[in-house]
């Protein structure tokens, strides 16, 4: 039932919640996020809903290559193609998923310190 409601990440897609959008295509769309966590913290989700990577990777290997593909555009747009950056898709639980509609974190800018526990 929590599945066919809409995710906040439909609304931003749809415009219907404003976003700082850096690119989007046929397939993804990619904004700032809200909570930065680096000088560059940029989303990047497909325009089809699945819940996170899995289900994605299972269910559309080519729009899993789409998000890549614009994870690299969001790093040449966002001018650390050079000095690197990092992507992460944060998956349930101990990952601290909080928004069901998978996306991945392009993160860089400034040097970022190993996460985990
Ligand atoms: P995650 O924990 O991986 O599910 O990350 C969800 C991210 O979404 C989190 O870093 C904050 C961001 N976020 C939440 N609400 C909004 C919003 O309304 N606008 C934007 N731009 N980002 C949001």
């Amino acid at each position: 039932m929590g599945d066919s409601a809409e995710t906040l990440f439909e609304r931003i897609i749809g415009g219907e919640i404003p976003a700082d959008v850096v690119y989007q295509d046929e397939t993804t769309f990619a904004f700032r996020d809200i909570r930065p966590q680096a000088k560059v913290h940029v989303l990047v989700v497909p325009k089809t809903r699945y819940r996170n990577l899995g289900e994605l990777a299972a269910a559309d290997p080519r729009l899993l290559a789409d998000v890549a593909r614009t994870a690299r555009k969001v790093a040449e747009i966002e001018g650390v193609l050079e000095s690197g950056y990092r992507v992460v898709f944060n998956t349930d639980g101990d990952a601290g998923q909080t928004v069901f509609h998978v996306h991945a974190h392009v993160l860089g800018g400034e040097p970022l310190g190993f996460f985990g526990a």
